[in-house]
Parts: structure tokens; sequence; C-alpha cells
């Protein structure tokens, strides 16, 4: 059924955002799949961009094969407090210049937040209270403490322009895998009109009362266990969210991981046919990349016949040598991903 629009002959303006979805779509809709790396522009296997850096060009993945990532992942965890460098040791000013660069080039930006625990001033991965989501929803202890948190992270957000003033539109993927119970509002937590208050609250603050026009949001469970019903138990609705994903890394061997990940596609893909929505791999994965042909015979194989929007594989350190996701030159996989990144349904930049 076509939506009628009260709008002028020009139609309503179309918001960054909206942009951003029919790029998406359109890419989808020709058998595309982005690739994506999370902290590419920031860090690599074996360096670091220092702070206030004005060139945004290095790159593990630009060096194992010649070209950028499509999307470029990053993470807010530390905005909330003001601090100047992210969990991960960026520098925010770093990772708004890039974002812009990589915009620039022609890609897909998107933003995962591991902020602390707003109760026991932990990390994310506190879960020793099952009250923190409790206490910082209307009427909690920590709420108006939280609202300045989403404040900072909101107006992190609205600071990414280009020098003409235009808003880069962003991935914006809060409140992720909380179908396990490792982040404080993961499964065990909370309760699921909790979470589903939390996503409320976080997006009639960032959308309503910020007026934010760049943001696609992203829901994102985590794929271990994952089956249709706990896939929507605590989705927060058609209203609020654009784009369905799931986190699923390789722990095991090949054949695990192409069925866990086809497994979750197809969960994942029902729900965002039946919804409308866009698909993603939001983050994926192999510690160490310890297979030389991961990336055409594994990776490719479990996402190939999909309908994904894109695959972001997750970040490599430069400070812990076996925790990285993604080729660099002379990696065993690095030939591998050459090839991976030269198939025709798989776009990088
Ligand atoms: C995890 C690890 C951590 C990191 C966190 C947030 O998966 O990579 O080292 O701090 O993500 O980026």
């Amino acid at each position: 059924m076509a939506i009628m629009s009260c709008a002028g002959p020009q139609g309503p303006a179309q918001t960054p955002a909206d942009a951003l979805m029919d790029r998406l779509a359109g890419l989808v809709e020709e058998g595309k799949i982005m690739y994506g790396h999370q902290d590419d522009l920031m860090y690599g296997h074996s360096w670091k961009l220092e702070d206030d850096a004005s060139e945004f060009v290095q790159s593990d993945v630009y060096a194992a094969c010649g070209k950028y990532p499509a999307v470029y992942g990053m993470d807010l965890g530390g905005i909330e407090l003001g601090w100047t460098h992210n969990l991960d040791k960026n520098d925010f000013d770093n990772m708004r210049a890039a974002a812009v660069a990589h915009h620039e080039r022609g890609g897909v930006v998107t933003f995962s937040w591991h902020p602390r625990n707003p109760l026991t001033g932990g990390d994310s991965w506190d879960v020793t209270s099952d009250q923190v989501v409790a206490s910082i929803l209307p009427g909690g202890e920590k709420h108006e403490y939280f609202m300045t948190w989403l404040s900072n992270a909101a107006d992190f957000m609205e600071s990414i322009k280009t020098a003409d003033g235009q808003a880069v539109p962003l991935v914006w993927r809060p409140w992720h895998e909380h179908t396990g119970s490792w982040f404080w509002w993961g499964q065990n937590l909370c309760t699921t009109e909790q979470y589903k208050a939390l996503w409320q609250m976080t997006y009639d603050y960032m959308v309503k009362d910020r007026a934010l026009t760049n943001l696609v949001w992203a829901y994102s469970p985590g794929a271990g266990g994952l089956d249709a019903a706990l896939f929507e138990e605590r989705y927060p609705g058609d209203e609020i969210v654009d784009m369905v994903g799931f986190d699923c890394y390789q722990y095991g061997d090949n054949a695990s991981y192409v069925s866990d990940m086809k497994a979750a596609l197809d969960i994942t893909g029902k729900f965002a046919k039946d919804h409308g929505k866009l698909m993603a791999v939001t983050e994926t994965g192999y510690e160490g990349v310890k297979d030389a042909k991961w990336w055409t015979s594994v990776l490719y194989e479990a996402v190939k016949d999909y309908p994904v929007s894109y695959v972001l594989t997750w970040r490599n350190a430069c400070d812990q040598p076996t925790h990285f996701y993604a080729p660099y030159p002379g990696h065993e996989s690095a030939e591998d991903f050459k090839a991976f990144a030269a198939l025709e349904d798989i776009m990088f930049l």
C-alpha cells in the first residue's frame, strides 16, 4: 500500500537519516553487501593515530587490500562522562573528523555505545546489580544523572557535520547484545518492559527533544541462543527501529560459525521482511582470523545468499597482538581478503 503524504508538491524534506536508509535499501536491491570494520581509521594491529590528527588515511584494511571498508564503526563509550578519549583510547575529536572523512569518501558510519554503569560507577560489563536500568528510567534515582549521559551522546552525534554544516547520517546501535547478560542492560539484568522503556527514552530524547535527524536506529541482539521469540521479545517497536541485525562471532570451527550465522540470518531476515526493515550483521569476526581462506570460504559463504546491508568485523587492537578481526599486510588471510574485496557483490570503497 502506498503511503500518502500531506506534504506539498516537493514532498517533505528528506532527513539525512532517510537519505541513508534509501541508499542502503538501494544497495541491498542491487545485491551489494558492504564490508565494515570497527575503528578502522583509528589504529591497527601495529599502529595508532596521533591525537588531533588532520588526515584519516591509515587503515589495516586499506593496507591489506587497497580499498577502505564501506562501513566504518566506532564506539561512544566514555562520551557520557565527557572523556576526551573513548574506552579504547580514541580521541573523540579524531573520531568526529574521521566520521566526516569517511562519509565524504562515500562510506557509511555506525556507532555503538559501551557506556559506564550509571548506578555502580563500573563499566558496561559490571553486572553486579540488576537495578541499573530501573534506576535510570523516569522516577529512578539515577534518571536525571543518566539524562546528562544521553545529552553528551546526542551532543557528539549532532556535532558530526561536514564543513558546510550538513549532518552526517549515522547508523546508531544502542543497547546491543541485550539477549545475553554481560552488559548492565542485558537479559537477566532488567525486565522486557524496562528494556523497551530504555529504548523509548533514548529515542524520545534524541529524536523528539533534541530533534536529531541523522540517526538510523539499529536493534542488534546477540546471536547466541537466538530464536524468533527471543529476537522479538524485547524489540522496541517499528516506530523507533530502522534496521535489525545481530552480533555473531566465530569461537569454534568454520562449519558451526556458518550454521550459526545462517540461523541468525534466517530469523533476522524473516523479521526484517515482515516489518519492512533493513538487515545487517552488526558485529562479526574470527579473532586472529586463524584460517587463510576465511573471507571467501567462510564469511562469504555465510552471508552471500541473504539481503544483508553490511557485515562489520570487529577491531584490530594495537595493544593486544591477538585481538584483531581484519587482516594486515603479511597476515595469512591477506591474499584471500583481497579476493573477497574483489567479489562483485561485496562492497568496499
Ligand atoms: C570488545 C573488545 C574490548 C573493547 C570493547 C569495546 O569486544 O574489543 O577490548 O574495549 O569491545 O570496543
